[in-house]
């Protein structure tokens, strides 16, 4: 599964600080410290505060590049940003993200073609996140077929089935789960599919000092990987987590048993 490190995003009280007080090092070690621990993309968003995310954008890829040249998913709403934003990370990278409107497809996805970039693309359209599966695939086919029109090829295509906290919305999961599986069924080649995991979570309590997010996102993330998930969003800091991701793919048969399996992945 492709790991997308999460940590670089400015809803983290010490990336906002390190993005106001242009504190380079801060950036540099989370870069560095989410590729040790076996990342392989790094998502990078200003996070909401920003006063300027035009300039925030490009300190931070600046920033990243001077100590590594790994793929970087541009996480932004706006336009201008991911332009900007994708065209200093350079080749292979990630744009995060279009939803399925009419208007942000026209938007997002020639930015996309112009920097050769891979699609994350969210199953929302004007109306919103829809309840169910069913509307989720609508959507879903809805951007396939633009992205073909537009001659991208499906397999660059992130489907993101968007998962939703589970304290407020626990109907979305068992949707999200099911939306991955039909992906597969819309095309072929099929489009990959994509969750930013630790949205699960947000807002799980704390039980005799313990979160339950980290519980919470293991389980689903093992969950996700058994429905066909071909890449996350996540912490990779979370040892754990990682040790689960490594095990669910040992057990649906995508990399062969070895006794050290867990360093045999580590390594490659
Ligand atoms: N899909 C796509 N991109 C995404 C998301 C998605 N990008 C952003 C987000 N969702 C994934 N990244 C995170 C990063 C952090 C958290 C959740 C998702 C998080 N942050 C703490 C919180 O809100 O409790 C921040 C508090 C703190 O620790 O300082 O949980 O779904 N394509």
């Amino acid at each position: 599964m492709l790991v997308i490190g999460e940590k670089i995003n400015g809803m983290f009280k010490v990336v906002r600080e390190a993005v106001q007080s242009k504190n380079k090092q801060a950036i540099q070690d989370l870069a560095k410290k989410q590729l040790d621990a076996g990342a392989d993309v790094l998502d990078v968003n200003v996070g909401p505060a920003s006063a300027d995310q035009l300039k925030d954008m490009s300190w931070l890829i600046e920033t990243i590049r001077e100590v590594t040249l790994a793929p970087l998913a541009v996480d932004t709403t706006k336009p201008d940003v991911m332009d900007k934003g994708l065209s200093l990370a350079g080749k292979n990278c990630f744009l995060n993200s279009t939803t399925g409107e009419e208007e942000k497809l026209s938007e997002f996805l020639p930015i996309a073609k112009k920097h050769g970039a891979k699609i994350i693309a969210l199953t929302i359209d004007k109306a919103g996140i829809p309840n169910h599966a069913e509307g989720r695939l609508e959507i879903a086919a809805n951007i396939v077929a633009k992205a073909i029109e537009l001659g991208i090829d499906p397999a660059s295509l992130y489907i993101d089935a968007v998962i939703l906290p589970v304290n407020v919305a626990q109907q979305h999961a068992p949707a999200v789960l099911e939306t991955i599986k039909q992906t597969k069924l819309l095309c072929d080649p099929a489009p990959k599919t994509i969750l930013g995991l630790s949205n699960v979570s947000q807002g799980a309590p704390s039980a005799q000092g313990v979160s339950v997010r980290p519980l919470i996102d293991r389980t689903f993330l093992v969950m996700a990987i058994a429905s066909g998930l071909d890449a996350a969003i996540i912490n990779p800091l979370d040892k754990d987590l990682m040790d689960a991701m490594i095990t669910s793919e040992l057990l649906s048969g995508k990399n062969i048993y070895c006794d050290s399996f867990l360093q045999a992945y580590r390594k490659k």
